[in-house]
């Protein structure tokens, strides 16, 4: 079949994010035998148009669209991309016939939502090489593939969805990103990187985290030589020294990150990367490995820092493992960071000054704190907050949800907020404290790559010069 993949997603904050997913889908459809082309809308202005040049030139039979993000997860700037999707969706319609299928980490948080929020008949949950490539074959024969596993349906005339359990892959070693697909040098010039994948699945238990919707619970990883191979393509063909490695977390499971970081020892001198951590199981061998492998930075998944909210969080590490990870980090001058998010269940005003205090402590490169949790329909928080009665209905948590626990519900952004304002390296997405968002774009079109983060104590210290009157540190790319 002739099939358009479109990926929705304009967002460019921290950093434009190459659409590594929809190179997947495309690269699984392509191999099967389907004519596949691909329309990237990140840097297009004219939507309207970029749609209809790029139907009229694949006369698409089936334009598959992917979804990113629901919303920015932040508060209390929070963004919605709906009305965005919904724009999309009409400048498909309106360039041509094509059946549409939705796809990505957006939509498989929920397919209930957006079938009929955008008007759409057909869905995938879930990995998309193997269930969109069954779907296409279904449809080229004039099959309905509504009973296929990780399809998404809706009967417009009942208003009915069904939504099928995704079948994830035993394997995920044989699949390829074709990088034809992406602009990768774009990328690199305005996102600073380029991203790759080296495992997919999440069994941690972390109570509000979509990731194991999102990618499954099984952890299947790639073979370490594959993903060397992939690196030194990237750096041979396409010249992109710099990456973000997107696991949900890299140093797990266990004895698997030494593995990939030994592959990439040969390159370690030529290439950059970063990547997301989990405090446990984090040792100076391991961080040893990996600086040698070519790891210049490392934003670590913490949430908290006080005994009572990780374990409402439930988290699989302790307050004892972040001081030990953070030391790691500072004895050997990596860069690190840790991300946040405060409110969750078992917050309190003692561990919201335990978190803060813990940060102090540990004297990471920057903080990236978000306030209140986002709460996503199919995590075990939902179901709690659900039984309890702390959330009006499954529907609520559609549009941006974000949860507060009781105890701090009022004033704790400004309280976070406050903690931000008078450190200097702690980020907000959500509440423009230490606004760094056009600061880091100027970095950007300087050439700087890499996460822009780890430049944070030296623009603090130029802020502080310049102020001064003296001269700005030298930011080397
Ligand atoms: C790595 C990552 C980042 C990195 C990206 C670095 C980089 N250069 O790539 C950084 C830290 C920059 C980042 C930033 C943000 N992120 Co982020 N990120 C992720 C993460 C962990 C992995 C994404 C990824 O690359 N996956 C690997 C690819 C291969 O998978 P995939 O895209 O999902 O594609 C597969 C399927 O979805 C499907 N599929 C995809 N497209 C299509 C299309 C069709 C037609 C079909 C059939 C199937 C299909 O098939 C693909 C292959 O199997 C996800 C969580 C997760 N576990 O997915 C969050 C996630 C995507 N991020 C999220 C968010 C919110 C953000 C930010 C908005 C946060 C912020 N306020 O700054 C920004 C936005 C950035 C942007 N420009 O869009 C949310 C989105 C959900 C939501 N609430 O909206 C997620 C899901 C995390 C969460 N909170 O649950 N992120």
């Amino acid at each position: 079949m002739r099939v358009l993949l479109v990926s929705a997603n304009q967002e460019k904050s921290p950093d434009p994010v190459a659409p590594l997913g929809v190179c997947y889908v495309a690269t699984a459809a392509a191999d099967a035998g389907h004519e596949v082309s691909v329309l990237d809308l990140c840097f297009r202005e004219d939507v309207e148009a970029a749609v209809a040049a790029a139907v009229r030139d694949a006369r698409p039979e089936v334009i598959g669209l992917s979804l990113r993000n629901v919303d920015n997860c932040a508060h209390p700037d929070t963004v919605s991309y709906l009305p965005h999707y919904r724009r999309v969706v009409a400048a498909c319609r309106a360039a041509g016939d094509a059946a549409i299928v939705l796809g990505g980490s957006a939509f498989t948080t929920m397919p209930a939502y957006y079938l009929p929020a955008l008007d759409v008949r057909w869905g995938v949950v879930g990995e998309g090489e193997a269930t969109f490539t069954a779907m296409l074959g279904h449809l080229a024969a004039g099959a309905d593939p509504a009973d296929l596993d990780g399809v998404a349906s809706r009967d417009a005339a009942r208003g009915a969805v069904r939504v099928n359990p995704p079948a994830w892959l035993p394997s995920i070693d044989g699949l390829r990103a074709d990088r034809r697909w992406m602009d990768v040098r774009t990328y690199f010039a305005r996102g600073g990187m380029a991203n790759l994948q080296t495992k997919r699945g999440c069994h941690f238990k972390c109570t509000f985290c979509a990731y194991p919707v999102i990618e499954g619970r099984g952890m299947r990883t790639r073979d370490p030589r594959r993903v060397a191979d992939e690196v030194r393509t990237l750096l041979d063909e396409h010249g992109v020294d710099q990456l973000f490695v997107v696991d949900s977390i890299f140093n797990a499971p266990r004895g698997y990150a030494e593995r990939v970081a030994t592959a990439l020892l040969p390159l370690g001198r030529r290439i950059r990367w970063s990547c997301f951590v989990g405090p446990a199981n984090f040792t100076p061998e391991l961080c040893d490995l990996l600086m040698a492998a070519g790891c210049q930075s490392l934003d670590f998944g913490t949430d908290a820092a006080a005994p009572a909210t990780l374990r409402g969080l439930r988290k699989s590490f302790t307050v004892d493992d972040i001081r030990t990870a953070s030391r790691i980090c500072r004895e050997r001058g990596l860069p690190f960071q840790h991300s946040l998010v405060f409110g969750g269940e078992g917050e309190t005003w003692e561990t919201v000054a335990q978190t803060i205090a813990v940060m102090d402590e540990c004297g990471a490169t920057a903080v990236n704190a978000m306030c209140g949790v986002r709460v996503y329909p199919e995590t075990p928080l939902a179901a709690t907050l659900l039984a309890r009665g702390e959330v009006p209905s499954l529907e609520a948590l559609y549009e941006p949800f974000f949860w507060f626990a009781p105890a701090v519900r009022e004033g704790l952004a400004e309280t976070v907020a406050a903690a931000a304002r008078a450190r200097g390296n702690w980020l907000l997405p959500g509440n423009k404290v230490n606004d760094e968002e056009a600061l880091f774009a100027r970095l950007r079109g300087r050439g700087l790559k890499g996460d822009l983060w780890r430049y944070l104590p030296k623009l603090r210290l130029g802020q502080a010069l310049a102020a001064g009157g003296g001269q700005w540190p030298r930011l080397e790319g």
